[in-house]
């Protein structure tokens, strides 16, 4: 299988994690197709121009990130990240909207902030920055015990909160309430989080 990637891509990032986590690592080539500025590369696998694409052995192009992750958890049935049926399927893919959500606002964030001066919406900023701290204080609700199953659900929490430390470090989005800040300081060292940390 071959994943079209960006380093820093967080979508990208729950990808890996997922591969590692159902012991496929070994199995996913990493292409790199960034997309900023020039998307050729990566449209020519996703005609959205966005990252992850994966292109499975079979020859098929998949994405967006929920669509490759379902695909690998499929792949190696045992120990399912997504539940297959029931009401803990719609808890984890609720969860892993929120947290998608959660990135989607934050990159809107950080493109705002590199536009030219006189481009650049105010507005359109403090909206995103009102939705991120609404979802993160939505995350508590989500939140399982470190050592419970490391399910994507929780891995997408683990991303989301790793990209908003990676690129909105230093303000005050609801990160710092005790709920998170402990799930995410037992939960940081996991491997599979430390071997695709963005830096
Ligand atoms: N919903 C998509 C979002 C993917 C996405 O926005 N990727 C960004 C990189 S972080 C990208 O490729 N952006 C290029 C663009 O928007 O032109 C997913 O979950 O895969």
């Amino acid at each position: 299988m071959k994943l079209y990637y960006s380093p820093t891509s967080p979508y990208v990032r729950k990808v890996r994690i997922v591969a590692i986590e159902k012991g496929l690592a070994d199995r996913v080539e990493l292409v790199t197709a960034i997309p900023w500025p020039d998307p050729t590369a990566i449209a020519a696998v996703n005609p959205l121009g966005k990252v992850p694409a994966l292109v499975t052995d079979d020859g098929v192009a998949l994405y967006d990130s929920p669509v490759i992750c379902e695909y690998l958890d499929v792949l190696v049935p045992a120990a399912p990240l997504l539940p297959r049926s029931g009401a803990g399927r719609w808890q984890v893919l609720r969860c892993q909207a929120l947290c998608d959500g959660i990135l989607d606002a934050a990159v809107g964030v950080v493109l705002e902030r590199r536009r030219p001066e006189a481009e650049r919406s105010a507005t359109a900023e403090q909206r995103s920055v009102e939705a991120i701290r609404r979802s993160v204080a939505a995350l508590a609700v989500e939140l399982r015990p470190p050592g419970s199953a490391f399910d994507l659900g929780q891995i997408s929490i683990a991303v989301a909160l790793g990209y908003l430390e990676f690129r909105l470090g230093a303000e005050a989005l609801g990160t710092e309430q005790p709920a998170i800040r402990d799930w995410w300081a037992a939960t940081r060292e996991r491997p599979s989080l430390v071997a695709t940390r963005p830096n």
